[in-house]
């Protein structure tokens, strides 16, 4: 018997609305994968389509769940970075590569500031310069269209996209140092959504799409970050761990929208962990 693989999920807890570590922890597990948490910030819900909602800054607690972490000597086979809630939270990420970072260790960002054209609140220049520096020092970055251009210091434009316009977008990311794209909510019609990913060693870039779904359903990056590095971390390649996270989060939001439920909520992810097990040939 193997031993199990073992990732680290830096991302908020928002206790109710499915994403963060509410999405990442059951993902991964049932991919296999021994998933710590260590926590930024603690929310009642996430911040999007809510209001009046808990936000408790837990920066402070980072360090000394790091410093306790350190006197027992784990490591881990991944780091997967998501919400940040400040520049000081990007810096203990930093701290954190460097303290738990070896030869063998996986760096996942998902450099998660904003959608639809808009930052989420709070994103300010500061940040972005840290984001960019830390995306650098990825193994692979996860971002949305929103997100690249922003890390770009480009105008949001809406899709369709042509796939040249897409490629360009991946290539000037690839400058910032990160070692793989995979770049979400890419479309070259109005019917089909998906993703690329962009290897620049090897200057290889595949597609994957799905039916569009009309609707903006919450929750969804996390939901296809965690997918796709249950991917990597399973031994799949890098074009076959976008095209399960693809399929995983479409199928998740096919059930959403049958189900009519209310999108604030995050995606019905739970049922499809079967079929992302088989998707995985767990
Ligand atoms: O899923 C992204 C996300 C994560 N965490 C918090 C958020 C958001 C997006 O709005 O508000 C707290």
């Amino acid at each position: 018997m193997a031993l199990q693989k073992k990732a680290v999920t830096i991302n908020d807890i928002s206790g109710m609305g499915r994403c963060s570590v509410t999405v990442a922890c059951p993902v991964l597990s049932a991919a296999g994968i021994e998933t710590s948490v260590l926590p930024t910030a603690l929310l009642s819900t996430h911040t999007g389509g809510f209001t009046d909602y808990f936000f408790l800054d837990l920066t402070d607690e980072m360090t000394k769940i790091m410093k306790h972490w350190q006197s027992l000597d784990r490591r881990f086979d991944a780091i997967y970075s998501g919400y940040l809630g400040s520049s000081a939270q990007i810096e203990k990420v930093n701290e954190f590569i460097d303290i738990f970072k070896d030869d063998n260790t996986f760096i996942m960002v998902d450099p998660v500031m904003g959608d639809a054209g808009r930052f989420y609140a709070g994103i300010s220049e500061e940040y972005l310069d840290g984001m960019k520096k830390l995306c650098g020092r990825a193994d692979v970055i996860v971002p949305n269209i929103t997100e690249a251009l922003f890390l770009l210091g480009k105008d949001y434009t809406e899709g369709p996209y042509t796939e040249a316009y897409i490629k360009d977008v991946m290539k000037e990311i690839s400058t910032f140092g990160c070692k793989r794209i995979v770049l979400t909510g890419v479309c070259f019609d109005e019917n089909n959504v998906g993703a690329a990913c962009y290897e620049p060693e090897v200057d290889s870039f595949s597609v994957f799409l799905a039916p569009r779904i009309e609707g903006f359903y919450h929750g969804t990056g996390d939901v296809f970050a965690s997918a796709l590095l249950s991917g990597l971390l399973n031994n799949k390649t890098l074009a076959e761990s976008t095209k399960i996270a693809v399929d995983f989060t479409e199928d998740s939001i096919i059930r959403t929208r049958d189900a009519k439920a209310d999108t604030r909520y995050g995606v019905y992810f739970e049922q499809e962990l079967p079929s992302l097990i088989k998707k995985l040939g767990l």
